[in-house]
């Protein structure tokens, strides 16, 4: 009802009648009454004026699981919220919920990630209560060698949810990382528990410097945040309403063809790379090429340089990219 509740008040541009919102939801005055309160304590503003309703005003950045489900306008993706104050990675939250009853598009929020992970073991960091930390469950009937394309997915939907909220250009560095000003603003975390032949589940997870106003550390140089490059807070369920709209849309054209032949081309102009030196470090070996954009499979082609014609399909997971005076 909370998330009616707010659907309803956020929506209408003038006072919404406490008997209004009854005949709406079919529950009593006091239950309304009840709600209303309980969404001031969380921190929402809501006018109340006698003999004309209730007014939001929608002012402030709060997560929880009846603001994102609010906002949130899909059929699948993002429909249920799982929401956490505090979790370890919201990855493995979801891996468990997934292994249990976890239902397809289920995703899971925290407001603070106290062990972040990144890939191959590295760290993502947390600031409490200031960015997006989240997990998608996906349970797709599709080859489990075609999962990793869902990255490639997931990195469109958040540059194009991220384009609505900042004017700066926003690009894609192969696979999983978003950036703004060649600084990284977004990492993605694909994980999945499979069969030979079958996928028991995907697991997504995006980590979004949102209202962050600082880094310290090692990625003070190489990270960004919305806030640094906007100077605007920014609600950070709106724009995971945005992303998990962005990623439905694509998901299922996905799943009909398998295939991320309708995304090459748009994912090619997002990618900060194209046609640029990159270095490609792979287990044991390093080599100069220039980066031609993505196939169907989501392998990035690299034209090697030591070998001019040859062409070199790389798959996500075994290398790393990197620009060849650094991080992009
Ligand atoms: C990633 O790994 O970029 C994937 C990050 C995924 C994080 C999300 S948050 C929700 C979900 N739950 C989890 O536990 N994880 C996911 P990778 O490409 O390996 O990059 C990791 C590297 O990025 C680190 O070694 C740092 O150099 C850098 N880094 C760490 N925290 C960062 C931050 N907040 N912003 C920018 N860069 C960061």
């Amino acid at each position: 009802m909370k998330t009616e509740i707010l659907r309803i008040l956020r929506n209408s541009e003038s006072y919404v009648s406490g008997q209004q919102l009854c005949n709406m939801l079919g529950v009593s005055r006091t239950a309304i009454w009840k709600v209303i309160n309980q969404l001031k304590l969380e921190g929402y503003e809501i006018e109340a004026v006698s003999n004309k309703g209730y007014h939001f005003i929608d002012s402030t950045d709060i997560l929880s699981a009846s603001e994102i489900m609010s906002r949130v306008e899909t059929d699948l993706i993002g429909k249920e919220v799982r929401f956490y104050e505090e979790v370890d990675s919201t990855n493995e939250i979801a891996k468990k919920i997934a292994d249990e009853n976890g239902t397809d598009g289920t995703l899971i929020v925290t407001e603070s990630q106290i062990k972040g992970k990144g890939r191959r073991g590295k760290e993502w960091s947390s600031d409490k209560g200031k960015d997006i930390f989240m997990s998608l469950i996906l349970k797709p009937r599709i080859n489990p060698m075609s999962a990793s394309m869902l990255t490639i997915i997931t990195a469109l939907a958040v540059v194009k949810s991220i384009k609505k909220k900042c004017s700066e250009e926003v690009y894609i560095k192969w696979p999983n990382d978003i950036v703004i000003k060649g600084k990284k603003v977004c990492g993605i975390l694909t994980e999945m528990s499979t069969e030979i032949d079958y996928i028991n589940h995907v697991v997504i997870g995006i980590g979004i410097n949102v209202n962050r106003d600082s880094f310290e550390g090692d990625i003070s140089q190489m990270a960004t945040s919305l806030y640094i490059e906007t100077k605007e807070i920014h609600r950070r369920s709106q724009l995971i309403a945005q992303i998990m709209k962005e990623f439905e849309e694509m998901y299922h054209i996905f799943l009909e063809k398998e295939s991320l032949e309708p995304f090459i081309e748009e994912y090619n102009r997002m990618l900060i790379n194209i046609n640029k030196e990159i270095k490609v470090i792979e287990a044991g070996n390093e080599y100069y090429g220039v980066a031609l954009g993505i196939n169907d499979k989501g392998e990035l082609l690299v034209h090697d340089l030591d070998k001019p014609d040859n062409i070199k399909t790389i798959l996500a997971g075994e290398v790393s990219v990197r620009g060849i005076y650094g991080y992009v």
